[in-house]
């Protein structure tokens, strides 16, 4: 298995529209694999195949504490939404943000499992927001985007100024000098 590179807002490429699964394979089982391991090691207790810079509508979901427990969703749609709820949310792509988004409170969602066997999910609380949140990615949709144009800006900054201390670790501030 592999650990995939996780592409961080705001790059483009997270805008793309994932497409379907037409059939499940091994090829497509490898990639719920490399991405699980991804969501485990980063750790997230979701991924979607954009974030990975594939661009396929499969997710992977690991609520648990334990994480013993992966929930792998390829084509996966909600045919249902019930009430409204908020909470808090991040994301991998949008590290160090936490904001409170506004979701549906019950959903219900049909999806194909890794066998292509399709079946459907009733649920609530962080499974039904996290399921939200990464069928979004599959859209090319980010939580950030509910944002006020205000709190957008400044997810943009905070990320910038992580980036810059990542890759120009000894740039004085201020300096112009080339990063070492
Ligand atoms: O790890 C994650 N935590 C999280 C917390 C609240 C709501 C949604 C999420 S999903 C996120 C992983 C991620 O970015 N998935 O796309
Ligand atoms: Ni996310």
């Amino acid at each position: 298995m592999t650990i995939l590179t996780i592409l961080e807002f705001p790059d483009e490429r997270l805008r793309k529209k994932a497409q379907p699964i037409a059939v499940v394979d091994d090829a497509a089982r490898r990639l719920l694999d490399d991405m699980l391991e991804t969501m485990y090691a980063a750790p997230g207790v979701g991924l979607a195949a954009p974030q990975v810079n594939v661009h396929k509508r499969v997710v992977v979901i690991d609520v648990t504490e334990e994480k013993n427990s992966p929930l792998c969703l390829i084509n996966p749609e909600i045919i249902s939404k019930e009430g409204e709820e908020e909470s808090e949310e991040g994301c991998l792509s949008v590290p160090g943000v936490f904001e409170k988004i506004t979701r549906a409170e019950k959903i219900t969602v049909r999806a194909q499992d890794r066998t292509g066997q399709s079946f459907e999910l009733e649920t609530g609380g962080l499974l039904a927001v996290c399921i939200q949140h990464e069928l979004d990615h599959l859209e090319g949709k980010l939580f950030v985007d509910y944002l006020s144009p205000l709190k957008r800006h400044m997810a943009r900054k905070k990320i910038q100024k992580a980036h810059r201390q990542k890759h120009e670790p000894r740039a004085k501030p201020g300096s112009h000098a080339a990063p070492i």
